[in-house]
């Protein structure tokens, strides 16, 4: 069989470099998509490197934006596909607020632009919209692939306008394409400005005697907090079925942003309350309150089941805060991976 071939938007990701590595290791050819920026954005991704000007290189970059129609579309061509996982957006749900047409611009449109790429050149290509948890916004828990959607920042709008889109081009022009509707999934990758890894990384910091206070908002807000290479297997997973369909991702716990301070700080040996602030500038115009998601369809349909709960899940970033993990932050040694250009 010769080898597969897959395209994943947003590899310099928390997601995307945890599926280029798993890609990778199951034999692939991975293709990502990254954006053209003054600086390197490929922290997440540069101990996977491999001279692009070796025949056999396995993990080739290519330059382009969501915002570009026209070059996703060439670049399909020029790839020609198996799989192609989409995971590029303008992420987060506070600064969605403020960039709310920037926003529907990438994380909804941005879907349609890849979708109507692969029709238009007729690739038999499968394909995966990373959709979200944040659709549910503030439907009563427990959310399945069943509960109807009440988005609560331009980001959930956009991201169920995603969610259709990837349904509509299913039912109408028989692409094999599915959402992935993932809970919110962690590691010691994820963004800096995400709840947990800034928690995380200030227990860190002032058990060093770096840092005296951490600035939060709202925490109340309880999530369903999962641990990030567990989940891009999920992602894997549905590409592999027959029949494309939709599929919550989830480890069906719920947790507040108070029990992950109490899971990190604890495991540092500090008492939170002494050490965070509350800050206005972090709370959200309109909040999302509780989510916990039944991922029973994956379990049984999939073979997924998580096997890292909340409380490891908080040990693990804290642990990568006070020790250095490859990948996380720091600059690797090897020459930062690049598109040819
Ligand atoms: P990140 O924010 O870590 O990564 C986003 C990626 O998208 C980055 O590679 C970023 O590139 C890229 N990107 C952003 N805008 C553009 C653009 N205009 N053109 C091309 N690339 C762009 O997100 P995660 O890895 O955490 O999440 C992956 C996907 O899954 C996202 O779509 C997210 O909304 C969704 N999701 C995430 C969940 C989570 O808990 N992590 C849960 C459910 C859904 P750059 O590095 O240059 O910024
Ligand atoms: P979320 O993640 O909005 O769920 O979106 P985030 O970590 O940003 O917020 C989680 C909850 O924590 C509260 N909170 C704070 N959040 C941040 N970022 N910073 C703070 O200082 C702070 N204080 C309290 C928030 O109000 C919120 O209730 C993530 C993203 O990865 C999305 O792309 C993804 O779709 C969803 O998870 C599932």
């Amino acid at each position: 069989m010769s080898r597969r071939i897959a395209l994943i938007t947003g590899i310099t990701g928390q997601d995307g470099s945890y599926l280029a590595e798993m890609l990778l290791s199951k034999g692939y050819a991975v293709h990502g998509l990254i954006r053209r920026s003054s600086t390197f954005s490929t922290t997440r991704i540069d101990h996977l490197y491999q001279d692009p000007h070796e025949p056999d290189a396995r993990l080739r970059l290519h330059y382009g934006d969501l915002a570009d129609g026209s070059r996703i579309t060439t670049l399909l061509e020029q790839i020609q596909p198996d799989e192609v996982y989409h995971l590029a957006a303008q992420s987060h749900v506070r600064v969605s607020f403020d960039e709310p047409e920037f926003t529907g611009t990438t994380t909804g449109l941005g879907t349609t632009r890849l979708l109507e790429a692969i029709r238009m050149t007729g690739l038999p290509c499968r394909f995966y919209q990373a959709s979200s948890s944040e659709m549910y916004g503030i439907t009563a828990p427990p959310q399945s692939e069943t509960t109807p959607f009440h988005p609560r920042s331009p980001y959930a709008c956009a991201k169920v306008y995603a969610y259709w889109i990837t349904r509509n081009y299913r039912e109408a022009y028989g692409i094999h394409a599915v959402n992935g509707i993932l809970f919110n999934h962690e590691s010691p990758r994820r963004g800096e400005t995400f709840v947990t890894r800034k928690i995380a990384r200030a227990a860190a910091r002032i058990a060093r005697g770096e840092q005296q206070y951490l600035h939060l908002g709202n925490l109340e807000a309880r999530r369903d907090w999962g641990y990030a290479p567990e989940y891009v297997d999920a992602m894997w997973r549905m590409l592999q079925t027959d029949t494309p369909d939709d599929y919550v991702v989830a480890t069906g716990t719920s947790y507040s942003v108070r029990d992950f301070l109490t899971f990190c700080f604890a495991h540092v040996g500090l008492d939170w309350e002494r050490h965070v602030r509350f800050d206005e500038r972090y709370l959200r115009p309109s909040e999302v309150p509780d989510l916990v998601g039944d991922a029973s369809k994956a379990e049984r349909d999939l073979g997924w089941k998580p096997a890292v709960l909340t409380p490891e899940l908080a040990r693990i970033m804290t642990d990568a805060e006070l020790a250095e993990v490859p990948g996380a932050r720091t600059p690797a040694a090897a020459p930062a991976p690049q598109p040819q250009v």
